[in-house]
């Protein structure tokens, strides 16, 4: 459950992703598939190499996402259900991958946010992240 500071954590935490969508969210891409090479797998249409087209313009896609989530963050499930089909019916990404992937965009994050990625914006971060990883996988049941 996120709680109203949880939010307001998040949004602040939003509002330094803002503008550099595409950077975050390749880099948090890049970073997944060197820590996790299995995530590659689902990508094999992809050129993989580091900053490629195909990366940006994911990472945008992804980023975005997440960034009309924040928005949105009463009602993730209605937010997020075309994606949440999309992931589930069609793409058929294993459900432990959305875990990997926020843990590779946290550590863009912090290590672009510096000493301002608090502990608590951490924290709400990461509750943000397993909520949305909750929807994207509800499909699946
Ligand atoms: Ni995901 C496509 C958002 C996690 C594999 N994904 C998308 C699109 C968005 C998106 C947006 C583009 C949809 C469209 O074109 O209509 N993905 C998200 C979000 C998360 C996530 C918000 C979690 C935070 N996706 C993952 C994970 C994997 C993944 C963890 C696999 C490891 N996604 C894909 C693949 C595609 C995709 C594969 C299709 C890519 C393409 O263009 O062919």
């Amino acid at each position: 459950m996120l709680t109203a500071e949880d939010k307001k954590l998040i949004q602040q935490v939003w509002s330094k992703v803002q503008g550099r969508q595409e950077e975050f969210g390749a880099e948090a891409l890049e970073r997944m598939f060197a820590t996790y090479p299995q995530t590659k797998t689902y990508f094999p249409h992809f050129d993989l190499s580091k900053g490629s087209d195909q990366i940006r313009g994911h990472g945008k896609k992804v980023a975005t996402a997440l960034g009309t989530a924040v928005k949105s963050i009463d009602n993730l499930s209605q937010a997020l259900s075309e994606l949440s089909n999309l992931h589930a019916y069609n793409l058929r990404v294993d459900p432990v991958n959305f875990k990997l992937l926020a843990q590779s965009l946290q550590v863009v994050l912090a290590v672009h946010i510096g000493k301002d990625y608090s502990p608590e914006l951490h924290a709400a971060t990461d509750k943000f992240l397993s909520a949305v990883a909750a929807v994207l996988s509800e499909k699946y049941r």
